[in-house]
Parts: structure tokens; sequence; C-alpha cells
């Protein structure tokens, strides 16, 4: 942890991103945990036909033309980080207590190695210590059948869980008799599928990789490329060469949208590389609706018989609701509209300019958008902004909501949902002939309420770090510590492990990156992109311990142990995947001959309505356009809106190193981004250590703070903070969540910044 005396190094922000550094930076960080020569092997292998799909973000690959590297820096972070040669076995666990190891930092524990043996912490005790596999799905399966129901027990997904493993689960989970089935998306795109639902019918994204290449303007809504989905600077690249525009809408003028070096071509190792967007809004957090707002207004103001802006059929063949979203947005006040987004009517123009000059438009957005109390009406806005202009089921333009871990898209449509479609419980019922739950289970925010509230007694998390990536640690610690049995299966250490219920055990499994071997011999497991693309994915590395187990095999042992009446063949399952992908077939649409798809073409495009025939779902039975309440976040007097971001240098929570190198910060992740306004009126200087506390909007109480982070004078608007995740994540409410998704508002934190000396010495 950074003290007084330590300073964190800030330089200016880089002005381009990738390039060699970036090349470097991969090849440095897979050399030292695995060394040269198996490093490079493992990197040729990423992303290729018959590799393994990346284990760090969902973008896509190009289906044809790949490149022999067609990895990222980041991507190659992900790989070493899996592919490690450090072990952690139950001796570590005897070294080291619980305690202490809640004394060390994220990057610490992430840095002690792969989890080598299932380990067991009985109640009561101090320290981990070793338990067979065996002992391990006894202590479960005596757990589970001591609940009063099976509303008792909920089972969270991460999304590195292949399809294969997450189909089983929730198979398993519904066998068992229940839907809590929360999940990471949950914390992450809950609001794109909720506010896409609702008004196209489809909650996924729209456009293809050949889409947006194609676009004539892609408008990026708060969303750090660079860092999140470097291979999405190719395709921008792409897009540009091509004569897209591009818009990026962010409180921070991100370095990967600036300019690109791409690591791949001549040009950009000893060139100056490609300019992105063309335009940077530099909204105020949480300004996006007002912003949005203002464009439709535009487009709708700009429209005469003689210079047509909208497109008149579209909206009439295919749109509801029109009228009564045209005369709310002409009666909101442009004075309003700059007061909320931070921006001037000329500004708003620009980019009407842009939409305006553009015949097929592409909306991008991620967590900017997701992660506020109004993020479902940020989204819906998004989608009739485009609607205006017959941006949707046409080549080129759509809606792209950019998804985080690498299967996220894929464990949904498996059916890890708390809130299934009736036809999935069907489909379910009729393939494996039971009658699954059909009350609907809880969420992310709603299991930790009801672990506190004592009516969820026992967590299962297949991979992820739920403790950590959830709000409030304070009741988080709390909740957990009321279950009787909490088990993470994962790949590495992290701080779930430390905070857990009485008893508590860590089943070690394999990763993306390595051999499956199972009776019938190596397995291929399936993943599906953030554009609908199923993939497959070849572990290539021997595992990194003889004691781990594949997902797969840790869902069927488990069910076959817990249900053993059951007239599911699970044990069958583990013998040959390809038997699982045969009852996907029968059961999620699309997938009618899935193994002979994947083993003709290695991947296939999931029919999506919207993309495919402009069939929209709806309740209308058409696209949507919905009047947004106004909704302003209250800032009492004197406090800022905080956004908890990524560094260039993490995974969600696992953290690599502490710099974060396109933003200039070397050495520390506890800073303050704040603009030199708010430092000046603040009375405080850049570089010296403030206290962060979260403040309740009403009452204007402080909440709970973080101590000694260091300010960085940075280009913010007036009235914003910045500071990393998930250092940060106790000061946000669990409640604090939005409308209709409850998805945290993590991006939206109401904090009150005061100087360190004030409150601590
Ligand atoms: N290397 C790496 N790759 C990752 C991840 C990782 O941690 N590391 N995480 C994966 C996951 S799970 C996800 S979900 C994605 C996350 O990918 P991103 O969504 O890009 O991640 P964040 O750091 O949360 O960045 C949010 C961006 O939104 C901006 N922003 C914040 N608030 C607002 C707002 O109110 N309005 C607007 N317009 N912009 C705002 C921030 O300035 C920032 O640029 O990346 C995935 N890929
Ligand atoms: N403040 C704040 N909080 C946030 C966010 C934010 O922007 N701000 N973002 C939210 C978002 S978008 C997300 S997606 C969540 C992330 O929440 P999670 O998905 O729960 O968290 P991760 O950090 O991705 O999980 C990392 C752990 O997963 C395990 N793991 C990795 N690979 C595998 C594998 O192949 N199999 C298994 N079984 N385990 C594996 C490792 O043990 C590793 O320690 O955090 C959310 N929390
Ligand atoms: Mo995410």
């Amino acid at each position: 942890m950074a003290n007084d005396w330590q300073k964190i190094k800030v330089t200016d922000p880089k002005q381009w991103a990738a390039g060699v550094p970036a090349v470097v930076s991969a090849y440095k960080n897979v050399s030292a945990k695995v060394g040269p020569i198996k490093g490079t092997k493992l990197l040729s292998q990423l992303n290729q036909i018959e590799g393994f799909d990346c284990p760090g973000c969902a973008w896509p690959d190009p289906l044809e033309k790949r490149s022999t590297f067609e990895f990222c820096e980041n991507g190659a972070k992900a790989v070493a980080d899996e592919a490690t040669l450090k072990r952690i076995t139950a001796r570590f666990f005897k070294k080291h207590s619980i305690e202490f190891l809640k004394g060390q930092s994220d990057k610490w524990l992430n840095n002690q190695g792969r989890l080598a043996e299932p380990v067991v912490l009985k109640p009561g005790q101090t320290h981990y210590e070793a338990i067979s596999w065996k002992a391990a799905f006894t202590l479960i399966s005596e757990t589970l059948s001591s609940l009063k129901n099976p509303n008792q027990a909920a089972f969270y997904t991460s999304g590195r869980t292949s399809n294969e493993a997450a189909f089983l689960y929730q198979l398993f989970v519904r066998q068992f008799g229940t839907n809590n089935l929360p999940d990471c998306s949950n914390m992450c795109h809950e609001s794109s599928g909720v506010a896409l639902g609702e008004t196209i019918g489809v909650g996924k994204g729209t456009v293809t990789l050949a889409d947006l290449e194609n676009a004539d303007a892609i408008f990026i809504f708060g969303q750090n490329p660079g860092s999140n989905h470097p291979r999405m600077l190719g395709s921008l690249q792409q897009a540009k060469r091509k004569g897209a525009k591009i818009v990026s809408i962010n409180p921070l003028d991100e370095t990967g949208l600036k300019r690109f070096k791409n690591p791949q071509e001549v040009d950009g190792v000893i060139g100056t590389g490609t300019e992105l967007r063309d335009l940077h809004l530099q909204v105020k957090v949480n300004g996006d609706m007002a912003l949005l707002k203002g464009l439709c207004r535009v487009l709708i103001e700009r429209d005469s018989p003689q210079t047509p802006t909208l497109d008149h059929d579209f909206i009439q063949t295919y749109c509801h609701g029109f009228d009564d979203f045209k005369n709310e947005i002409l009666s909101t006040d442009w004075h309003q509209i700059e007061v909320s987004s931070g921006l001037t009517q000329e500004q708003i123009q620009q980019a009407a300019d842009i939409a305006c000059a553009s015949k097929k438009t592409i909306c991008c957005w991620a967590m900017g958008m997701t992660q506020h109390k109004n993020a479902v009406a940020n989204i819906q806005l998004i989608t009739n902004f485009l609607m205006l202009r017959g941006d949707l089921g046409k080549p080129g333009a759509g809606v792209c909501p950019v998804r985080g871990h690498s299967n996220v898209q894929g464990d949904r449509t498996m059916g890890i949902w708390e809130k299934p479609s009736q036809s999935l419980l069907d489909s379910l019922a009729k393939t494996f002939d039971f009658t699954p739950p059909q009350e609907h289970g809880v969420d992310a925010v709603e299991c930790m309420q009801a672990m506190d509230d004592g009516d969820i007694r026992f967590l299962f998390a297949l991979g992820g770090n739920f403790f950590r990536a959830m709000p409030d640690h304070d009741l988080s610690e709390r909740a957990l510590a009321k279950c009787d049995l909490t088990v993470q299966v994962s790949t590495k250490l992290n701080r779930s492990h430390l905070y857990t219920g009485k008893a508590a055990l860590i089943l070690p499994a394999l990763g993306r990156t390595e051999i499956d071997y199972q009776k019938s011999g190596i397995q291929t497991v399936t993943v599906e992109n953030s554009m609908g693309v199923i993939q497959t994915s070849h572990g290539k590395i021997p595992p990194a311990s003889s004691l781990l187990k594949s997902e797969v095999a840790i869902v069927t042992e488990l069910a076959s142990k817990v249900l053993p009446e059951s007239k599911i063949d699970w044990l069958g399952f583990c013998y040959d995947y390809a038997r699982i992908r045969d009852k996907i077939a029968l059961t999620i649409p699309g997938f009618d001959d899935f193994n002979h798809k994947i083993d003709t073409f290695g991947e296939f495009v999931l029919p999506n309505p919207v993309r495919d025939s402009r069939t929209f779902n709806t309740d209308t039975g058409k696209a949507n356009f919905v009047v947004q309440e106004k909704s302003e976040l209250a800032v009492p007097e004197g406090c800022l809106v905080l956004m908890t971001i990524r560094s260039h240098d993490q995974f969600n929570t696992t953290v690599y190193t502490d710099n974060d190198r396109y933003r200039g910060v070397y050495g520390g992740r506890e800073v303050v981004f704040l603009n030199s306004e708010d430092i000046n009126r603040l009375d405080l200087v850049a570089g010296e250590k403030v206290n962060i506390s979260s403040v309740d909007a009403k009452s204007g109480k402080s909440l709970r703070t973080v101590k000694q982070y260091q300010v960085i004078a940075y280009n913010i608007p007036s009235g914003c903070a910045a500071a990393y995740y998930p250092e940060t994540n106790n000061l946000i409410e669990l409640g604090q969540v939005a409308d209709k998704s409850n998805t945290p508002a993590y991006k939206s934190v109401i904090v009150r910044i005061e100087k360190t000396d004030k409150k601590t010495a």
C-alpha cells in the first residue's frame, strides 16, 4: 500500500497507442512468466483457428486472413498470467495464514502463481489445507443437502467459462432446483441486454466485423479500447482507411482513440500511424443522456422534405412510438443539455454533422454507459439515435455493445441467467425430461443482499472474483461470512479466497491455454465472441498440475454426486465434449448441427433477427422509441462524481503491474485524476495525498473512505474524478444500481475529496 512518502511517478499521457512499445511489453511480460521460447510459441497459437481463444477480451477475430500474430499486448499479458510457471500448493497455505494474505495487494496475490491443488478452509481455522477432490465434492454435496430449500444456494459464473461447461452448469443448477445463477454480466453489460431487449428485441449487438470496417461513421461511447479491446484499434484503422469518421464520447481523451500504430504493419513500427478519432466529445461523467437527447434533437430539427435527415421509411415501417419520442426530444431545453452534458451546442452540432453525412453509422459502447443509474436509458437513447436514420439491420450499421470477458456472451446464450426465458426452461424440460424451477433467481446484487439477510447460505463460483468485483466490501465480507460454505473454482489466487463463508474450498481448474485430456482424447471447447460468432478453442500447453480438473469435469462430477437420482448421464458428458454439443444443438436456438459446423468450418455465426431480416421481437413487434424520464444525479455542494476505471495493466480484479502507461502513471494505483480547477477550488495541489469518501446524496454524510490517494492533475471535466477499480470498490453502495438492470453504478459515485492530514496523520 502506498505511504505518504511514496510518490507515484506521473508523466504526460501518451499521444498514440500500441506500436513497438506494445510488442516489447507483450514479449517482456510473457518471457518473464513462461520463458522466451515457450512464450513465443504460445503467442503464435493465440486466436488461430487451430489454437486457443484469447482469454482476454471478447473482441472478434477476422473470419479470414488471420495474421500469425493475431494478438495484442493485453491478450499476451492474459496468456502469460495463466501460463506462468509459478505454482501454489497446500504448502503455500500452510506457510501463509488468511490474515497474512488479506494484508497483501491484489498484484501480490495474483503473482504467486497457478493454484495447483484443491484446498479447504475448515470452520474456525486460520489456514487452508489440502483436501482430495472426492472429499471436496462430498463436503459440497452434504452442505447442499443440509439446506432448507435449493434457493438457499447460489451459483455464480464469471465470463471465461466455455459454452460446454456453462451449459452443463446451468443444467445442473436447474436440476438441483434453483435459478440462482448470478454472473459477471450482472455487473457488466446487463444494462445493454435489458435496454436492447426492450428496444429491438435482441439483447446482443447487431453488427459484424465487416460492418464495422465498412461503416461511414463510428460513435464510441464510454469505452477505452486501447487498453481493454486493443484489437478493436485494428478494425477502427481499417474503417478509417475506407473513409469512416470516428467520434469518441468520453470524459477522458483516451490514448487508444487518438492515434494507432499497428505493430503488425511497417508503418506501425517506423511511421506515425493512423489518427483515429475525428471528434472527441468530452462529456461529463453521466452526461451522455443529455448529449444523446441533444443529438437526436438536431437530427429531428434539421429534417425537411428537401433535405431529409431522418429515414422516414424505416421509422414508418419498422418503428413504434416515434411521435411521442419526437415531442419529448423537441421539448428538451438546450441550456439544460449543455449544463448536464458539459458540452456546447456547437460541439453537439459537429457530431450531428458527422451523423448526417453518414449513410451507415455504428455505435459502440462499454462500461462508461452501462454502469450508471440511468444506464438502460443511455443505451436506449443510443439505439433510438440510430433508428432515426434507419441504421439498424443494414450492412455497415447497427449497435455494437463491446463485451468484456472472452465468453460472457456465450455463457448467457447457454442459459447462465437468473431470469431465464420461458422458452429456455421449456426447451430444457423437453431435452432432459425434468421440470426446471420457474421462479426467477437472484442477480449479483440480490445475491449479496440475500447472503447478508441470511437467505442464501451457500455460494459456488465458477471462476471470477465475486467479492472483489462487487461494491461495498464491508457489507460483502459480512454477507459471505454468514454462508455455511463458499466454493471458488479458480486458476489464480484472489481476494474471494480470503473473504469466505464459515468453511471454504478452492478448486483449481484448467485454463483456456491448457490441453484438456479426457477419456476419449483431447477435448475442444467453444466460445461466442462479442459479435455472435461461435469459435473453437484448443488448449496447447500441458496442465499446470496433474491435480487440475477441467470445468466440465468439475461440474459433471459434482452433478453426479449431488444428484444421484438424475436420469442424465453426467459423467458420459465428460468422456467426450461432443456429446454436450449434441445436447446444446437440441436445446439452444441457432446451434443445429453444432458438431458438424465446427468440425467443418471451425466457426459459425449465430442468427440475429435484427441484423438478418430487420425482425424486431419486441412487445410491439417493432423497434421501440422510448421516452426517457429526466434523470439528474444529485451532487451535493463541494462533491464530485467519480468513475472507477481500469488501468492498462490489469484484467478486471487481476492487477499485473502498478503502471498505466497510456495515462502516464507509474509505480502506484492509489491515485485520483482531477481537473486543475477542482484541485484549486479544493485547495489541493497535484502530487499531494487525499482521502476519498463516498457521500450519501440525500444527507450529505460520508459513507466509507479510502486513504492516501495521490492527486493527479488530468484532462477531465470539472466536477468529475476518476480512480482505479477494484481498490475503490468499497466506496460504492450495494444499493446504488442501474434502474431495471440492477447493475452497480460503478461509474457515478458521489465523493468528497479531502486533504489526508485532516483525517489521518
Ligand atoms: N486488458 C484488459 N482488457 C479487458 C478488461 C480488463 O480489465 N483489462 N476487462 C474486460 C471487461 S470484463 C470489460 S467489461 C471491458 C471493459 O472495457 P471498458 O468499458 O473500456 O473499461 P473501463 O475501464 O471500465 O472504461 C470505461 C471507459 O468509459 C469512460 N467513462 C466512464 N464514465 C463515463 C460516462 O459517464 N460517460 C462516458 N461517455 N464515458 C465514461 C472511461 O473514461 C473509460 O474510458 O474490457 C474487457 N477487456
Ligand atoms: N468498481 C468497479 N467494479 C467493477 C467494474 C468496474 O468497472 N468498476 N467492472 C465490473 C465488470 S465489467 C466485471 S465483468 C466484473 C468482473 O468480475 P469477475 O469476472 O468475477 O472477476 P475477474 O477479475 O475477471 O476474475 C478473476 C479471477 O478469475 C479466475 N479465473 C481466470 N480464468 C479462469 C478460468 O479459465 N477458469 C476459472 N474457473 N477461473 C478463472 C482467476 O482465479 C482470477 O483470479 O467486475 C465488475 N466490477
Ligand atoms: Mo465486464
